[in-house]
């Protein structure tokens, strides 16, 4: 099987997920790809329906991403904001002119009846999107982080608060009435390969995780499953993980993360710069690949997507001579 035939899935969320994501559409298929997405951190503003991490991977796979944030759109202009400023207090969250045409359609959707899914899909293919983008669920759950300032919805944590403060607990409100939305566990389930971007893994693939069957369909698929790390010699490259893992009691490290994922991970992809870690690493069963996973451009984000897509294949042709030799 070439890279080119591979039926990919990924689990993700924001910004360093889409880095990969941009790379990983040049490797294979695109329309062979589905990524399943985190919407723990929706949120209304001014009444509108906003999906940070659905937009955020939509417009880099689009190419119409502001590159230098790693959200928004590019070329962006805030005259709308500026003028919200006349009639509400509280105007942090940066929604660009041009993206607001995205929460509008969104909203109105939404109130006519179709789902998250539908619209999402609807808004792939406007921005001529090829791979099949599915949000984490339909139902709405919403991730609070609490601090000692106490307990904040995402963006209010994310944005507003900077990501300071001691995290005491993070939790997805609605997680006990949602279900993963249609196709989610069948992604996981039917494809070849796997691959969780480097994410944070509390925030970003935490929620995706904990909805109700999601974790059981990772450690029952048949394909290898690889994860790239978010940290980077311990800290993350953009964001609060390291604080998030700290509060919550994990260690602040490659070892930390894999402990999250150990019971579905065939394959962790590391940086360099945290080889020093690969003897614990391997305690745990894993295989583990050591290279530059930092994507400042996008021949990084490719070469980096080739090391995971080699890896899947490897793992699927040794599996398969196994599988071989067990019915000979
Ligand atoms: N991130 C920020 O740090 N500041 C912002 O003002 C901001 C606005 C924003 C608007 C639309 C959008 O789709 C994303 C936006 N983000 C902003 C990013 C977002 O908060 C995070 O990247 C994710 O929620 C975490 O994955």
């Amino acid at each position: 099987m070439t890279s080119r035939d591979l039926t990919v899935t990924a689990l993700a969320g924001g910004v360093g997920a889409a880095r990969f994501l941009r790379g990983l559409v040049r490797v294979i298929d695109p329309a062979r790809l589905c990524v399943i997405i985190n919407t723990g951190d929706d949120e209304e503003f001014f009444g509108l329906h906003v999906s940070p991490d659905l937009d955020t991977i939509t417009y880099t796979l689009a190419g119409a991403i502001d590159q230098n944030k790693g959200w928004g759109l590019g070329q962006e202009t805030f005259r709308c904001l500026e003028a919200l400023q006349r009639y509400y207090a509280e105007t942090w969250f940066g929604l660009g002119d041009a993206d607001l045409a995205t929460h509008l359609f969104r909203t109105q959707q939404l109130r006519q009846g179709k789902s998250l899914s539908e619209v999402t899909a609807t808004i792939a293919r406007a921005w001529e999107v090829q791979a099949t983008l599915l949000p984490m669920s339909n139902d709405p759950v919403r991730t609070v982080v609490h601090t000692e300032a106490g307990a904040l919805p995402f963006q209010a944590y994310f944005v507003k608060g900077q990501g300071e403060g001691q995290v005491q607990k993070v939790e997805f409100h609605g997680l006990a009435t949602a279900s993963p939305a249609p196709g989610v566990c069948e992604a996981i389930r039917s494809a070849d390969l796997l691959i969780l971007p480097p994410s944070n893994p509390i925030v970003s693939i935490g929620p995706i995780l904990a909805l109700p069957g999601v974790r059981q369909a990772l450690r029952e698929t048949q394909a290898p499953v690889v994860a790239i790390s978010p940290l980077v010699a311990g800290k993350p490259i953009k964001g609060p993980a390291d604080r998030l893992l700290s509060g919550l009691g994990i260690e602040v490290s490659v070892v930390g993360v894999a402990t999250l994922y150990r019971d579905f991970l065939d394959t962790f992809v590391i940086d360099s710069q945290d080889a020093n870690h690969c003897a614990r690493l391997q305690q745990e069963d894993l295989t583990i690949i050591t290279t530059d996973t930092i994507m400042t451009d996008l021949e990084k984000s490719i070469a980096l997507a080739q090391v995971v897509v080699e890896q899947g294949r490897k793992k699927r042709r040794t599996r398969t001579e196994e599988r071989g030799l067990r019915t000979e």
